[in-house]
């Protein structure tokens, strides 16, 4: 998990945008379920899909990371959303985010700091 952070939206708007890369040293598929934060009320995984030309967000149930390769989640890509903030984030603090996944019929999760950017 690399270079994760939070991108603030404009005033008046909620919903923040998260970025970072999965990396998957292991030799097994590794399954990026979810995600969560005490900061937010919740965390998706969005997809930027072509369609009609325009752009539309669809959320993502998981995202597979195979083998030896990352995923990396950035603008105008793969992102996540943070959803409803639950008390005040502002640029240069970071938040505690648990990244749920699953490695073979294993699931943990780890605990990523997401440093808070403004737009
Ligand atoms: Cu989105």
């Amino acid at each position: 998990m690399s270079d994760p952070r939070l991108v603030l939206p404009p005033p008046g708007r909620d919903t923040a945008a998260g970025y970072l890369s999965f990396g998957n040293q292991g030799g097994t598929p590794l399954l990026i379920q979810g995600l969560s934060t005490a900061a937010y009320e919740r965390v998706e995984m969005h997809t930027m899909d072509h369609e009609g030309g325009m752009m539309r967000m669809r959320e993502l149930p998981s995202i597979s990371v195979p083998p030896g390769e990352s995923v990396a989640l950035e603008p105008h890509g793969k992102h996540l959303m943070f959803i409803t903030p639950q008390g005040s984030v502002e640029a240069g603090d970071s938040v505690e985010v648990q990244i749920h996944y699953a490695v073979g019929d294993a699931t943990a999760q780890k605990t990523v700091r997401f440093a808070v950017e403004a737009r």
